[in-house]
């Protein structure tokens, strides 16, 4: 076995890392454990794990307190003899202040400043599929700006019968769509290219969040102004903040699934993410996905622009920069437990975790306990969607030995997940973007868990 892992990770500067989050062991699983209704596959799965449960009982921590003991049960608590807070004390709601470590991290030293910056998604402390607007990851190349929505427009131009400028009501009174999509920045664990570099999933993977977007199918906008699909093969998106920020989009995709957006999870996107108006380009790096979205350009040939020949390229092992290569391929990682948390113990867990592919829909994830030499189909919760991110689960006993957690995604196109191994060569180790290889954690005697590499 092949594992190298950063001895560094723990002394980092990272604040406080969250540990063994309250999802590891829920009322539900326990009642689910203890239950009789189980159907006959899972049935000697879990009756093992209910003897696992069993022998850590007896060994020192338990699942369950006794009744008996527990003041927390057995005592009216302070906030249940009073009055609570008035309603709309808080008119936008918040999230619980015991909540307040779950936050967007900045990885010291990773960009040059504060505005060219990237703040990186919890995932470890995400259920489900979407992402909370307010955790949702941050990547500006010149800072974020509030933009008055009075004061915006939308131009399309170049190829089209009559160039047209909209204003925000202008494009609020068309037909719009609502759709779930993953995002993901194609420098996403771009740091884990040579070596396992940074402690938490946080960090190897939180360049990426999915929504629920609304806006208006580019489609129809490109109706609407007589765009030249004859001869035009390329649209331009650019954006309105300082960065410059343009990029080429295919018309195959403009014409597909491409959204001008400016719902996001049923609110209008927040200012960081590119209110009014920002580029949803499904399955595509998040570089494409312009935000405060000013211009859409119709053309006959790709740009090149700075943001295409001199970033978001892809450094080959014979030296030559690939470009263009937009697409986020099949990728997965299990969130809990991921580096940084702690089991509670031996015995039972729910082992969980996030898949995607930028061509299609997941079909299945499977998962190893033993570094990638047996592998367990993983339940896929639903819904499983089109360039979404899809939860997958599986039950776990953990017998107190050193592992190592891996999940590998398979997606509808039949695409499999790279070990480290087949990605690098392929592409080498001198790439920044789209490092999409199998994660995987160690699980020391402990229960801690730290990120390592293996071929
Ligand atoms: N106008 C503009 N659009 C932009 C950027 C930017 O700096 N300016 N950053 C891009 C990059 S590199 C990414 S990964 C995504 C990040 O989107 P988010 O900040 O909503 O997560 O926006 C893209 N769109
Ligand atoms: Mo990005």
């Amino acid at each position: 076995m092949n594992v190298s892992r950063d001895g560094d990770s723990r002394s980092a500067p990272i604040g406080r890392i969250r540990k063994a989050p309250e999802n590891f062991v829920t009322p539900d699983l326990r009642a689910e454990i203890s239950s009789a209704g189980l159907d006959s596959e899972r049935r000697g799965f879990l009756r093992r794990s209910f003897l696992a449960a069993a022998a850590a009982l007896a060994a020192g921590p338990s699942l369950a307190r006794a009744a008996e003991s527990d003041p927390m049960i057995l005592q009216p608590r302070p906030w249940s003899t009073k009055l609570g807070n008035p309603v709309a004390s808080s008119p936008y709601g918040q999230p619980s202040s015991f909540e307040s470590n779950l936050q967007r991290r900045q990885s010291p030293g990773l960009t040059p400043t504060p505005q060219a910056s990237v703040a990186f998604a919890p995932l470890q402390g995400f259920f489900g599929i979407i992402t909370p607007s307010g955790l949702h990851f941050e990547r500006h190349h010149q800072g974020w700006v509030d933009v008055d929505p009075e004061q915006h427009r939308l131009m399309i131009n170049g190829m089209v019968k009559e160039a047209k400028v909209y204003t925000m009501d202008d494009l609020m009174r068309l037909p719009s769509v609502s759709r779930m999509h993953f995002i993901e920045c194609g420098a996403n664990t771009g740091m884990e290219w040579g070596n396992a570099a940074v402690p938490t999933v946080q960090y190897t993977h939180g360049m990426l969040s999915c929504c629920e977007f609304t806006g208006v199918p580019l489609k129809t906008l490109l109706d609407d102004c007589g765009a030249d699909l004859k001869n035009a093969k390329f649209v331009l998106a650019e954006g309105n903040d300082g960065s410059s920020m343009t990029r080429t989009i295919s018309m195959e995709a403009a014409l597909d699934d491409v959204i001008v957006a400016w719902g996001m999870n049923g609110e209008m996107l927040r200012p960081e993410n590119g209110y009014p108006l920002r580029l949803v380009v499904p399955g595509v790096q998040g570089v494409s996905w312009v935000k405060w979205l000013r211009r859409i350009e119709v053309g006959d040939q790709p740009w090149n622009t700075k943001d295409e020949t001199s970033h978001y390229v892809d450094m080959m092992p014979d030296g030559i920069h690939r470009q263009y290569t937009s697409i986020q391929e099949a990728k997965s990682v299990i969130t809990t437990p991921s580096g940084g948390q702690a089991l509670m113990g031996k015995g039972f867990y729910n082992v969980s975790g996030l898949a995607w592919s930028g061509r299609g829909k997941i079909k299945q994830v499977d998962v190893s306990f033993d570094g990638g030499s047996n592998w367990k189909t993983a339940r896929l919760e639903t819904p499983v969607l089109d360039k979404c991110l899809t939860r997958f689960n599986i039950d776990w006993v953990w017998d107190g030995s050193p592992v190592i957690l891996q999940s590998r995604a398979t997606d509808s196109t039949g695409f499999v997940q790279p070990r480290y191994r087949q990605l690098r060569e392929v592409r080498g180790t001198r790439s920044t973007y789209h490092n999409n290889a199998i994660q995987s954690w160690q699980v020391d005697e402990s229960g801690e868990v730290f990120n390592v590499q293996m071929d």
